[in-house]
């Protein structure tokens, strides 16, 4: 059988590479879809942590990724502490593959990298082979827009490589498959998206701030901005976190660079979103004095979803650490140890004389009741309230007095 007649009949044995937020549910899917699948782990130790979805997805650590038809890369590509692209992940499954004969395989990278990166990295090894990438769109947390719900786009290294690529992402997906000319347009169209949306979050919290001085309040003004069919509302908050849209730029950043091309705009939005964090705390020191309970509601990067990953309410809370204010943490995705993990200490649900909302978990509706007594001032990092409540809520470009 020829590897398109394989997809064709879900004969295709398919390893997935990296099974995070986007390779798990991406290996469970096409096991569930009648493929063969094999999901491959780091370790001993990961391996047990995927025991139940085994037998459907087999875990394996030993590297028989000679006998998959397809290999399908899903591993981080986050920056360092210097805001470049780690690539370390990446170069070390590219250092895997060539180790085996990849004659007649198809290779799919999900992985969100700067265009070329797929080309330069994946596709010189000397064997005749297919190469695609298609860039994972996942949106943590989101139950509507699941990894088969999501429109796909896919570019190839060649003809025949993307045809195999539509192939398979049309036996699973339930989404349209976009089919692009080139493995670069995938790759830049990645790097479009979610520079898109840290710019436009940044604008959003640019407006607040001048709001705020204006005493206008920055939600009513998103909401008669929204009437209009041309603008995409986005929100003001204490910043910008996740293993995405606060990382993404940096790839095109990079890139930019090599090509001496100038991307302020890109830039500006990077370094406006990353004062967030502060320009909330400094809103906490006008209305703090020493001796009041503080506490921070909530640490993850968005509401609902227990990722603490680049998270700006960690940032915030050292800063707060080092303006020498004490306060505790509560969030109800993290237990006292993993608090006391990132350095802070840990609160509870009991009236306290400053409350400041990090995320804007659901839980802090009913929460909130037990948080608030009449003189509670409100630090309200994500507008969450929509209310005046204690002594006053003091928001992002908002204040409810
Ligand atoms: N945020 C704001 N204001 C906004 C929107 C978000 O401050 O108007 C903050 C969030 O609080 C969070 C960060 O930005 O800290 C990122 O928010 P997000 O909703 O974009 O969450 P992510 O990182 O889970 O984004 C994912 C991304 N998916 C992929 O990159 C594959 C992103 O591309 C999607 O646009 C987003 O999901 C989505 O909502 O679809």
């Amino acid at each position: 059988m020829t590897l398109l007649e394989k997809i064709n009949a879900k004969r295709a044995k398919i390893g997935v590479i990296g099974l995070g937020y986007v390779g798990l549910p991406l290996a469970v899917l096409l096991a569930k879809k009648g493929f063969k699948v094999s999901g491959f782990v780091r370790n001993e130790k990961r391996k047990k942590e995927f025991s139940k979805i085994f037998p459907l997805v087999n875990i394996i650590t030993s590297s028989n990724l000679a006998n998959q038809d397809i290999i399908i890369v899903c591993v981080p590509t986050p920056v360092d502490k210097n805001k470049n692209p780690d690539l370390t992940h990446f170069k070390n499954v590219a250092n895997r593959l060539s180790k085996i004969k990849l004659d007649g395989k198809l290779l799919v990278n999900e992985s969100t990298v700067a265009p070329f990166t797929t080309r330069e990295i994946l596709g010189n090894f000397p064997y005749k082979y297919f190469l695609v990438a298609s860039p994972e769109r996942i949106d943590p947390g989101n139950q509507d827009m699941t990894t088969e719900n999501v429109p796909k786009v896919i570019g190839g290294i060649s003809r025949k490589s993307l045809e195999l690529g539509v192939a398979l992402y049309s036996k699973f997906m339930k989404a349209q498959i976009v089919s692009v000319s080139s493995l670069e347009v995938a790759e830049m169209t990645k790097m479009l998206e979610n520079t898109y949306r840290n710019v436009n979050i940044a604008l959003i919290n640019e407006f607040a701030k001048l709001a705020q001085k204006c005493r206008v309040d920055i939600l009513e003004v998103i909401n008669a901005a929204k009437t209009k069919w041309s603008f995409q509302a986005h929100y003001p908050g204490i910043g910008v976190g996740g293993h995405c849209i606060p990382v993404d730029p940096y790839y095109i950043v990079a890139l930019a660079k090599k090509k001496r091309v100038a991307l302020p705009v890109t830039q500006a939005a990077l370094s406006e979103n990353e004062k967030m964090p502060k320009f909330v705390a400094d809103k906490v020191t006008e209305h703090h004095k020493k001796g009041m309970s503080v506490l921070v509601y909530g640490i993850t990067y968005k509401r609902d979803v227990p990722d603490l990953r680049e998270s700006p309410v960690i940032a915030f809370c050292n800063i707060l650490k080092s303006k020498g204010i004490s306060f505790n943490v509560y969030d109800p995705f993290f237990n006292k140890k993993d608090i006391e993990n990132l350095g802070f200490n840990t609160g509870y649900l009991k009236i306290v004389d400053m409350l400041i909302v990090g995320t804007d978990h659901t839980t802090l509706i009913k929460d909130s009741k037990k948080l608030i007594g009449e003189n509670t001032f409100i630090i309200d990092g994500r507008n969450f309230f929509t209310l005046k409540m204690g002594k006053g809520v003091f928001g992002v470009g908002r204040n409810l007095l």
